[in-house]
Formats: structure tokens, sequence, C-alpha cells
């Protein structure tokens, strides 16, 4: 049973070597950003990094970085030098499914300022093409959003409502997801521009085109690829 948790923490580690004093640095969410934020963290407590800004993606992570010493300030106008965050999917040229730890909103809001935006995760998140092991996940209002989830049926998306339990999942910005299945075939840049269009629709889980390098990780070693 390879150890998902170690690999996870490698490329972290890796992107976490990125950081240089004085950067603003975008924190991303989920498991495996964790560990990067950690690291960040252990090297300011160190000293061995000073003045450096985290921007975080979410409540979760804003609340981890402040417990690590990191000084998290809103996001602003000012691009930040660097972001490094977690995804679900990863195809060949770089393109991401992210979302399933819900914070897709605040990750694009943060990722597409970033000069770098860095891309850390374990083996099994590559995919030949988006949405074959992982949903997209589409951030939807909560006004009205039965009416929503049918424009999206009626785009031929099939999927659910995320709702782990008796209630709908609601992200840190108020809203619900929406978890698509995608047909085979799927387009993303159409289906991205579509969904944009989309009354209801907030933000969807496509970051296209944005990362600059992935670190992933695999019982054989790191791979670092390069869009
Ligand atoms: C975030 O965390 C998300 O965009 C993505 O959904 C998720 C990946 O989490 P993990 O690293 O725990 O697999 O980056």
């Amino acid at each position: 049973m390879p150890d998902l948790e170690a690999l996870k923490k490698e490329a972290a580690l890796r992107a976490a070597a990125l950081v240089e004093s004085g950067m603003r640095v975008g924190l991303g969410t989920g498991s495996t950003a964790k560990y990067a934020i950690e690291e960040i963290g252990r090297r300011v407590s160190a000293g061995e990094l000073t003045g450096v800004v985290g921007v975080a993606t979410s409540e979760a992570s804003d609340k981890l970085a402040r417990e690590v010493g990191i000084d998290v300030q809103p996001l602003d106008p000012k691009p930040l030098d660097i972001a490094i965050d977690g995804a679900d999917e990863i195809d060949p040229g770089l393109n991401l499914i992210k979302g399933l730890g819900g914070a897709l909103l605040r990750e694009k809001l943060t990722e597409v300022q970033a000069r770098r935006f860095i891309v850390i995760a374990d083996h099994t998140k590559l995919v030949t093409r988006l949405g074959e092991k992982a949903p997209l996940p589409i951030e939807i209002a909560r006004f009205g959003f039965l009416s929503t989830i049918e424009r999206l049926r009626k785009l031929g998306l099939g999927g659910r409502l995320r709702q782990p339990g008796a209630q709908p999942y609601v992200t840190d910005n108020s809203n619900y997801i929406f978890d698509a299945q995608l047909p085979e075939g799927t387009d993303p840049a159409a289906l991205e521009r579509q969904l944009k269009g989309m009354l209801g629709v907030i933000e969807t889980g496509f970051f296209l085109g944005m990362a600059e390098r992935a670190f992933v990780a695999a019982e054989d070693g790191v791979l670092e690829m390069v869009s």
C-alpha cells in the first residue's frame, strides 16, 4: 500500500522550497497544500524566510497559516509572486480540475494573480483527459439553485448537488456546489465559456492554462511537469 501522505508531502516540500524572503504567496487548500503551508510556516519560524505574506484560499488555510506563523493578508490587486495548491485532476497540458475541497472560487481568484502557479499532487491525480476520474465542481448561487441545475442539465451535464449530509454543502462564499460528470469528448475550454455565461453559475473548477509547473510525487520520485 503506497503511502500517499508521504508522496503529497514530498511534492509540497519541492514547491515550498521555491518561496523566498519578501514574497507574496498564494496558499492553497486541501491535504497536499496543508504540507506546503506547514513547511513555509516552519521556514518563517526558523528565521529562514522573512517578510513573507500569505494570501489564503480558504478559511481553513487562513487558520492553519496563522497557526504556523505566516503573516496572512487579504487578497488585494497587487500580484502574488507564487501560489502553491493541490488539484483533483491534472492533464498532460497542465490543465486542472480543482474544487473537490470546495475552495475553487477563492483559489481561482488568488491563483490567477500569481506570477507562478505551482501545482502539487500525488500521481493519482494524473489523467489523460479532464473529467476522467473526478467530477467538475461548479459553484452556484443558492438562490434559485434548482433552476441553475436545470440549466446545467440542459447543457448535457449529469451529476448532483454536493450534499454530504442532510443539508447541501455550503462554500466559504455561502454558495452551493454542483458536481458535474463530464461526458467523454467534452472540450473543457468550450464548456468553460458556456458555464461562465450561464446565469446562476459563480465559478467552475476548470483551471485551464493557469499552472506553470507541477510537482507530482510517485513511488519512484517526483515528476516535474512544466507548461
Ligand atoms: C484544493 O484541494 C482543491 O482545489 C482540490 O479540490 C483539493 C485537492 O486536495 P488534496 O490535496 O487533499 O487531494 O487544492
